[in-house]
């Protein structure tokens, strides 16, 4: 059935004429090669529509997996090459690499040239280290912002159940590079660090190893005092550090290869080391010295209290910033894309351009908490890009992009998270379009400088078709999808107008929750006279934390991207923005505009019936029509509160909110 279980890694027979190999020839037979000569054998037999042999010797057109005896350097441990030749007087393709997990990625890479119409001739290696998913899974099989069904991970029958589908999640991610998971959500419990659910876990990181895939878990801070039976976390006390280096021990004893923590700390209402006056190096380091060279410590920025009275946006930098330079040599700190949380639009967190001596991991969000959930198409690798190029001007100098910043040239360490978008639905993600989200993150965490476009395009002709009527109209359609999520949601540098827990539908009028921070009313600042968060020197300057040639792109209304308008400027209802227009009549028409293209997307699909199977079509559709509905309900109730604000009639031609 075209559920959508097999995601990307579909293979089925291609149209064009090129002959494809008959026979996979592999001299070693570790878990890893077999792992990539299995996944040749079902690509190509699918590809092809023909049998395909495993061999020692090429007799017939053949894929030949050699591992290095030499070191190639430019590959590093995860690259691989692919050149075309001759041997034995038959066509070969050669898969090179230094390790096993290189001849891996080679014969995922070689299956995606082949589909995508690439030559085949390439060499490549992945420009950071850690590649993660952020699992938020709950032990009790739930997901924390998950819209894709539950978790994974079987924890009641785990060891035991070895479930298939662990298999094709450590395939479809090594397909795209991802090289680590962290299994457990980051508001996390003390018990999965117990012995039985060490146990468990340890049967996951025994089907991910072929796959190159290390795991990691969240820690709870406060484990030593929950598990141990301590009267204390507090980082400096040698009990505390003895629990933990044994806590370590015993990991290592199940999991040889155990990736490290994850860790939320002091972050909404988590236990850390301010709890007893320390920093948040101090708890870092005494995690990444328990953990030695085995593993790393991942320590979030996302750090904001209610009783700091200073904007939200600027806390995190506030925080770390004086501590770069301060973090052992095994710890990460890991910063989400913008310094509020995953809004539909962000400009790059200040961090980025501000913390040189730490290595600092990018966190981004797949699974879509502020942009619609499973049901709303906003194509993410759109987004990645537009933050990964922006220019940090780190250390004041041009060309320290973030993506330079996260591949981290001058760290032995570096890496990419994302938060997953993976549950037990049959196409894992929720919707079949939330699976390019996927497929982006672990491309772009493989190269932070890809483009978003071409990722868009592989992934629409392995996931459908390669057909040009197809991959060119549905792949521009993605490319616009999340700037109309914006347009009907947070238009102009809005953010945070989402309804109260949930972040589902609008929500711009709430102002009664406990915490100011968490009221949408403190994110867009609209009265009768205007709206709009200030963020310059007369307001909150949060735009002093930007080098000063960054603060250039936002600083001034008149020149900057009005994209981000709002989020550093409040202004006059009758400001007039570039198209001349009063920002009252810009702000309706972009709500307008992205309702109406949202409404447009049906149509762009319903053109692409004869090239999609009946499943995936239908299932699309009809989330379609979902996103076209509630576009227009965002548009009609932030039209009609901001209405309430502002007092103003709408502009010409654009229909009441109803
Ligand atoms: O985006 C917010 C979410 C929380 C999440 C938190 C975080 C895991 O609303 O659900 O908690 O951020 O990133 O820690």
């Amino acid at each position: 059935a075209e559920d959508g279980y097999d995601l990307w890694l579909r293979y089925k027979p291609l149209a064009s004429a090129e002959p494809l190999p008959r026979a996979i020839v592999a001299q070693d037979n570790t878990p890893t090669v077999k792992a990539a000569v299995a996944e040749l054998q079902r690509g190509l037999s699918g590809l092809s529509g023909r049998r395909i042999s495993v061999a020692k010797n090429v007799s017939a057109p053949s894929v030949v997996l050699t591992r290095l005896t030499t070191p190639e350097a430019g590959l590093g441990n995860e690259g691989y090459m692919i050149r075309e030749g001759r041997q034995n007087g038959q066509p070969v393709v050669r898969i090179r690499a230094n390790s096993d997990i290189g001849l891996l990625y080679g014969a995922f890479a070689y299956l995606r040239r082949i589909q995508t119409g690439a030559t085949t001739d390439t060499t490549d290696a992945p420009k950071v280290r850690l590649r993660l998913l952020n699992h938020w899974d709950n032990l009790d099989g739930t997901v924390e912002r998950g819209y894709a069904g539950a978790s994974l991970w079987d924890w009641w029958r785990l060891p035991d159940l070895q479930d298939p589908r662990y298999t094709d999640y450590a395939r479809a991610n090594a397909s795209i590079g991802i090289n680590g998971t962290v299994l457990n959500n980051v508001n996390a419990k003390a018990a999965s660090l117990t012995a039985p659910y060490l146990d468990k876990a340890a049967v996951l990181a025994d089907t991910f190893r072929p796959y190159g895939i290390r795991i990691y878990l969240s820690a709870r801070f406060s484990a030593p005092i929950e598990l141990g039976g301590l009267k204390t976390a507090d980082p400096l006390d040698p009990a505390v550090r003895a629990w933990w280096k044994a806590k370590a021990d015993e990991i290592y004893a199940k999991i040889p290869d155990f990736g490290g923590f994850l860790v939320k700390a002091n972050s909404e209402g988590q236990p850390g080391p301010q709890d007893y006056g320390r920093t948040h190096e101090d708890g870092a380091n005494m995690l990444a010295e328990a953990l030695g060279n085995r593993g790393v410590v991942m320590w979030r920025a996302f750090v904001y209290k209610a009783e700091v009275a200073d904007d939200r946006h600027k806390q995190a930098y506030s925080e770390f910033k004086p501590h770069d330079g301060q973090f052992a040599p095994n710890v990460l700190v890991q910063v989400k894309n913008g310094a509020i949380d995953f809004q539909p639009r962000e400009p790059f967190h200040p961090l980025f351009g501000a913390m040189p001596k730490t290595p600092l991991m990018m966190e981004f969000q797949i699974t879509k908490e502020y942009l619609g959930f499973a049901t709303h198409l906003a194509y993410l690798g759109q987004y990645y890009e537009e933050t990964l190029r922006a220019d940090t001007f780190q250390n004041g100098q041009t060309g320290w992009s973030v993506a330079r910043v996260v591949e981290g040239e001058h760290h032995a360490l570096s890496g990419m998270a994302g938060v997953a978008n993976i549950g037990t639905d049959r196409n894992w993600s929720g919707s079949h379009f939330d699976q390019a989200n996927w497929y982006a993150f672990g491309r772009l965490a493989w190269n932070p400088q890809g483009s978003a476009h071409d990722i868009a395009t592989e992934w629409a002709k392995m996931t459908f078709t390669p057909d040009p009527r197809f991959v060119t109209p549905v792949v521009a359609l993605m490319m616009r999808s999340r700037e109309t999520v914006a347009d009907y949601m947070t238009p102009l540098g809005l953010h945070h107008l989402m309804d109260t827990g949930h972040h589902y539908g609008p929500g711009p009028w709430v102002d009664n929750l406990g915490r100011p921070d968490w009221n949408p009313v403190y994110y867009h600042k609209a009265d009768d006279k205007g709206i709009g968060f200030d963020r310059t020197r007369t307001g909150s300057d949060a735009l002093s934390q930007y080098d000063l040639q960054a603060q250039k792109f936002w600083a001034d209304p008149k020149s900057m991207d009005e994209r981000y308008l709002l989020w550093f400027h409040h202004l006059s209802w009758d400001y007039k923005t570039r198209s001349g227009r009063p920002l009252w009549d810009e702000l309706v028409l972009t709500y307008d505009k992205g309702a109406k293209e949202a409404a447009a997307m049906q149509q762009t699909w319903a053109e692409m019936k004869p090239y999609v199977d009946a499943e995936r079509f239908k299932a699309i559709a009809s989330t379609l029509r979902i996103q076209a509905r509630e576009a227009k309900w965002w548009r009609d109730a932030s039209i009609a509160y901001f209405q309430s604000k502002s007092g103003r009639p709408l502009p010409a031609g654009v229909a009441a909110p109803e």
